[in-house]
Parts: C-alpha cells; structure tokens; sequence
C-alpha cells in the first residue's frame, strides 16, 4: 500500500472553484436547493461543492431553453449554427489539457486516456455535427428542430457522453438542459464556459447538476419535448415509464454485456492487446466493453496464459501519470459493486486471478481480475459488472460461440478475431449487437451510428443516423 498526491503541475493546469453553480441562460447562477461535494475517487479529496437543482432550477433552466430556441437558435440558419459548433470545437482542442486533466480528476480515468481519447473524440463530435448543420436536408429526416432537449448522462465518460448529445441537438436547431452524473459534474461545468466563450446564444445550452431527483425532473418537465438518456438499464426503463404517453421522443443508450470472441486463426498477440483493451480501458467502466471474453477452447490455454503475462504489465494507479494504464474506481458505490460480483464468481465457483499489484492506500482501486471456468449460469457471465473484471468462457465452434453471445438480454456490442473474412461477416450478421468489431475493439469515430438492441436501448448516437433523434421527421 502506498499513498500519493497528485502531481501539482498538473493540478496548476485547471482553475478549480472552491463552489460552483448553473449554468442557466447563459449565466451561473445560484440554484435553490442544496449543494453536494464532488470528490478526486483517486485521493478521496474534495474537489468542490457543487449546486443541486431543485424542481424549480429545472424549470427554469427549460423555460431558458425555450425561449432561446423560440427566439434565437431555431431562427438561425444552419451555416451560421455551424459557426457556433466549429467555435466550440476549436476551443474545446485549445483547452484539451484543461479538459483532460479535469476529466482524470474528477472520474479517475487514466489521463492519457482523456487526454488523447476522450478530449479528441469530443472535439471531433462538434467538428462532425458542424459539418451536418448546414445540411440537414441531406439527412433524410427533414429539417424541423424538436424543440427542448433534456439530456441525462452517466459518469464514466461525462465529456464524451456530453458532447454525443449535445452537439447533435444544437446543430438540428435544438436547445438543451442536460444533466451530468452526480459523481462527475466537472468537466460539464467547463463546457458552460466554453459555451460563453464561444459566444453562444443565453439559454442555448443549460447545465443542472444534481443527483437522480434532478434527472427525474427534467424527465418529467412538460415543456421538455426530447429526452436523451445514457445509464444503466434499470433506470433506463424507469424513464420509458415516465414519458410513456407523452408526445416526449426518447432515446436510451443503457448498459451491456459484450463478448469478445477469439476464434483459433486469429493473431494471438493482437488479440491479447484488443481483449485488454476491451475490458481494461476506462477501469471497464464501459457500456460496450468486452466483458466476456469468448474463446475457442483449442487455444485457450495458450491465448490465456499470454493475457495473464500482458495484464501482469499494466501499471495500476495515479490517473494523472502518463504512465498509467488502470486508474480509479469512480466511486465508493460503484467499487462496492465490483467486489461483491467478483465475491459472486468467486462463490460460484469460477477461477479468480490478478496479477500482483500495490494498490494506493486511499481512494477507489481494484485490480485487473480473471475468472475462468465461467458458464452461461454464472452471474458474473450475465450481469453487467461495469469494472475491471473478464469473465472467460470457451466454445468449440462458430454456431456455440454465437449462441453464448447471444444469450444475454443486452445488445450493445461484439469483438470478433479471426483471419478468415467469410467467418467476420457471418458473425457479424448473427450476433445481435449494435456495434461488431472486426480484429479490433472500442473503436469510436463521430460518423458511425451507436446503439443496441433489446436491453442496450433504443435509438443510436452518432452518424447520420444520430441526427435522426433531434428532428421531426427522424424515427429511428
Ligand atoms: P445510472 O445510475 O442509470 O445514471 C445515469 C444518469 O441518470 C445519472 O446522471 C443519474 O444521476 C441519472 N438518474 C438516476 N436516476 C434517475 C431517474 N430516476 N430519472 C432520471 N435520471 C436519473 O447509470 P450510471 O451508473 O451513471 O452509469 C452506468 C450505466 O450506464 C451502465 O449500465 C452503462 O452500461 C451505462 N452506459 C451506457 C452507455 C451507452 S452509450 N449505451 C454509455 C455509458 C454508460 P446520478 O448520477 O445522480 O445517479
């Protein structure tokens, strides 16, 4: 055990407020409720005090909405809405290290990570939606904004699920209120900045920090005509049953429980990076990570024993070392979860292994873990465990590999290593997953539709098909 401080240079690169409020109508404000503290998951320090929106912030925060998009944002032409978006864009790769390094701080991820992938991929998504706004009748679904959008999003990437929607909403003409997770309000809160520095019209976007009641309230307002929300499943099915009946549209992005499929042909050590990859990136906080690892049992023990030496590698710890692979836990919750479904495999009888690793006496940790001898009745090969943990199964051929895929009531996505290009494409039709990766794993690009099937949700982020959410004529 050993405990550490963050860098100070790297502390020094973002202007941390002690408080911070709304962002309502183009100004922070006070909200009426009460506050809550946002911590570093790494040191368990308290970054600052953050407002929490009571029904009456929200309802403000919509009427600020509707009016900008009745006035001002869905008058404007959709080359001038670009210029907004483009402005946003460059400034969000000006601040990247602000952005990035807030990012580390407050969720814990590995700064390398949010420095070279989210920050770019956020950037990307305005630079992408930019490009749409003055085209929109190209989209093939007209060109009539919805009006108010109120956006939900999680905490295991708060930037880059921002900018999914909201760069999308903006450029149809729309206007937002969007809720960050609790337990990662920061780097939203820098975005309203960016907002004001761009010049972007009061009210146009609008950001309420808050927990689950927040959420529940911008959900509910009557005057929200789009609900966009990414989370978990359960609470994705909370809100189906909240606008049900409404003339609300929705989109949900919820949960997942991947396999990564390795088939004997494949490129073994390429595989073994896109298995750690797959599970290991962002702690395995990742709705479409490849949790299950699905592997042919003639190479199993060779494929295993290569990953087990690649993970004894990875460098666990201070996220904002450049250096490291693994970072926090993002919260005390979600590190509790971690270990009980890992109790469960281990109660269940699986094989647990993780490489000898010194953990940081303070904070949110847990080490990359292996459980092989998994069935399909374990419950740690159904439920989604959402950390830094692969359960391992085999197969002996194609059509077992796909029925063991297939048998979850998630839908998100597939990893599929193989040499033989027939066999891609057959998997590829057969797995019922939104996204199938080929020989490669969480590649993310802002012109490729995103989305599941059965309980992964409904809907899709990104792409043409992305702007099909924030328009009239868009039902996907
Ligand atoms: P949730 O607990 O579902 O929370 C998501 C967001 O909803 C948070 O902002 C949360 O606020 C808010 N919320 C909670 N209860 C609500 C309610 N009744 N009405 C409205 N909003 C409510 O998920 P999470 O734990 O943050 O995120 C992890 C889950 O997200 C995983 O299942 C993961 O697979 C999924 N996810 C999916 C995707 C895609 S693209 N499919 C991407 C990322 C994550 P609080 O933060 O205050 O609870």
């Amino acid at each position: 055990m050993f405990e550490y401080a963050p860098a100070p240079e790297s502390r020094s690169i973002v202007d941390l407020r002690a408080s911070y409020g709304l962002f309502v109508d183009g100004e922070f404000v006070d909200g009426h409720g009460s506050s809550f503290k946002t911590i570093n998951p790494a040191t368990e320090e308290v970054l600052a005090e953050v407002a929490e929106a009571d029904d009456a912030d929200v309802d403000a925060a919509v009427r600020a909405a509707r009016r900008a998009h009745t006035r001002v944002w869905s008058r404007m032409s959709g080359s001038e809405r670009a210029k907004y978006l483009y402005r946003i864009a460059r400034i969000i790769q000006e601040r990247g290290r602000e952005l990035a390094v807030l990012e580390s701080l407050d969720n814990g991820k590995p700064i390398k990570e949010s420095r070279d992938v989210d920050v770019p991929i956020v950037a990307a998504h305005f630079f992408y939606y930019a490009g749409w706004a003055d085209k929109l009748e190209h989209s093939g679904y007209g060109t009539t904004p919805l009006g108010v959008a109120g956006q939900v999003i999680p905490w295991n990437f708060p930037l880059m699920m921002l900018a999914w929607k909201v760069a999308p909403a903006l450029a149809c003409g729309n206007t937002v209120v969007l809720k960050p997770a609790e337990t990662t309000p920061l780097t939203a809160l820098l975005f309203a900045e960016i907002c004001q520095q761009a010049d972007l019209p009061p009210g146009v976007v609008n950001i309420v920090t808050g927990a689950g009641g927040t959420g529940q309230a911008l959900v509910a307002h009557p005057d929200v005509d789009k609900v966009a929300f990414t989370g978990s499943t359960e609470v994705g099915k909370a809100i189906a049953r909240a606008v049900a009946g409404s003339s609300k549209k929705v989109t949900l992005e919820l949960g997942g429980k991947a396999a990564n499929i390795v088939f004997d042909d494949a490129p073994l050590d390429q595989a073994v990076e896109g298995i750690v990859e797959g599970i290991f990136f962002n702690q395995g906080h990742v709705c479409c990570a490849g949790s299950r690892l699905l592997v042919q049992e003639s190479i199993a023990e060779e494929l295993l024993a290569k990953l087990r030496t690649r993970m004894g590698t990875l460098r666990v710890g201070d996220p904002l070392d450049k250096n490291t692979d693994v970072g926090a836990i993002n919260s005390a919750e979600q590190l509790q979860r971690i270990r009980e479904l890992s109790q469960v495999g281990e109660d269940e009888g699986a094989g647990r292994w993780s490489p000898p690793c010194e953990l940081p006496e303070r904070g949110f940790w847990f080490p990359p873990t292996l459980f092989t001898g998994v069935t399909q009745a374990h419950r740690i090969a159904r439920e989604e465990i959402f950390g830094p943990v692969l359960s391992v199964l085999t197969f002996r051929t194609p059509s077992e590999a796909v029925e063991k895929a297939n048998n979850t009531p998630y839908g998100l996505s597939a990893g599929v290593w193989t040499e033989k290009g027939s066999l891609i494409l057959h998997m590829a039709g057969a797995l019922k997953a939104g996204v199938v990766w080929a020989n490669t794993f969480n590649k993310f690009d802002p012109a490729s539709p995103f989305g599941g099937f059965k309980e992964s949700g409904q809907g899709r982020e990104g792409g043409r098909h992305g702007l099909a959410a924030y328009l009239r004529g868009g039902d996907l």
